[in-house]
């Protein structure tokens, strides 16, 4: 009688440089959070004008608890008028909110801060008599939001190096600059020099564009990606800053990089025989995945986790003042801190 015996199958040794600061940043925290405590406060349905924040876990997890995704403020049926509708962090044109008030509803603007100070910045150069360059993705929602701060035709958006080469302007002594926050930091200091060398008399913001949870999870991956086999950011293929994360990845030297929304998305032939993995996640991505995709990794290979740390951040952004009094408990937040 042959007695076969299963031998235990030694897993590959794997090193996970795992970046931080990574995945939410103060302003997905909040915008996250008014939603959910919109809904303690209002009840549901609660409104919320195009994804809160461009991950789809998030989305699923406050449609579970009530929200409901829309578009464009007709969507909301006329005998919910009364429920509150919220604008995404990514900002909305000046336009959105005087058709609330058209519409009679009522709304929370979770626009974050950051985002909120570049339309300041934008109008600013516009008091000051300066034609407005936005630098930024053209169609991204925060674009749109930017632009629509200002009359038509008085904002010209500038995607690349070749546009800001070509760009001709009405006035080149008159020109002010502002950006999307959520830019690849290296790409929009060529854009920006390129400007400068053509109109010398171009005006910067006071303040930078391009925010610090921006420029801090660039920084962490530009620190870890050396070196890694594979580099996993978590994030949506929608989601600006996930994507420059990944560009700045392979510019810094990891063999392979990409996206990951869910765990289940991991394509183990694809992955093959890596040694160094690098992991982060883009303002948007909630921890609880990442955790989930170490543990894939986990049940593979003998994973050691290594922390890829480049700075501390302390920012945290107040809800709206209407909301300031609702409780907010760890609960509520579990299904994406964990
Ligand atoms: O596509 P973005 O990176 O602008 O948005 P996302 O992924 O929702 O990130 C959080 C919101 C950022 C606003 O600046
Ligand atoms: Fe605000 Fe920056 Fe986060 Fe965008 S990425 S929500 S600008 S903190």
């Amino acid at each position: 009688m042959n007695i076969h015996v299963d031998q235990p199958v030694e897993k590959p040794p794997l090193t996970i440089r795992l970046c931080g600061p990574r995945g939410f940043c103060a302003g997905v925290d909040r915008a996250i959070q008014i939603v959910v405590l919109a809904l303690k406060a209002y009840g549901a349905p609660v409104y919320v004008r195009h994804e809160i924040v461009h991950n789809r876990y998030v989305v699923e997890g406050l449609e579970a608890k009530g929200a409901v995704f829309v578009e464009e403020l007709d969507e909301i049926p006329a005998e919910h008028r009364q429920q509150p509708v919220v604008f995404s962090a990514h900002g909305v044109p000046k336009s959105v909110p005087e058709d609330a008030q058209a519409r009679n509803l009522f709304y929370l603007d979770a626009t974050c801060p950051l985002v909120s100070k570049v339309h300041k910045q934008a109008m600013r150069h516009q008091r000051l008599g300066r034609h407005v360059i936005l630098i930024g993705h053209a169609g991204h929602p925060e674009v749109i939001g930017t632009m629509g701060q200002l009359p038509e035709g008085t904002v010209s958006l500038i995607e690349t190096i070749e546009d800001a080469e070509v760009y001709v302007p009405a006035d080149p002594a008159n020109l002010g600059f502002v950006t999307q926050t959520t830019l690849s930091v290296d790409d929009t200091a060529g854009v920006i020099a390129k400007l400068h060398e053509r109109f010398p008399l171009l005006q910067a913001p006071a303040a930078d564009s391009i925010c610090y949870a921006t420029t801090n999870r660039q920084d962490a991956v530009k620190e870890a990606a050396p070196g890694c086999d594979l580099f996993i950011v978590v994030g949506a293929p929608n989601s600006s800053n996930s994507k420059r994360l990944v560009e700045v990845a392979l510019r810094a030297g990891a063999k392979q990089s990409m996206l990951v929304q869910r765990a289940s998305e991991l394509d183990w032939d694809q992955i093959g025989a890596i040694g160094t993995l690098g992991i982060s996640a883009g303002a948007s991505a909630p921890e609880v995945i990442v955790e989930e995709i170490i543990e894939a990794f986990r049940s593979r290979y003998a994973a050691t986790v290594e922390l890829a740390i480049t700075a501390e951040e302390t920012e945290n952004f107040l809800v709206n003042r209407e909301l300031r009094n609702v409780p907010l408990t760890r609960e509520d937040m579990a299904f994406v801190n964990g």
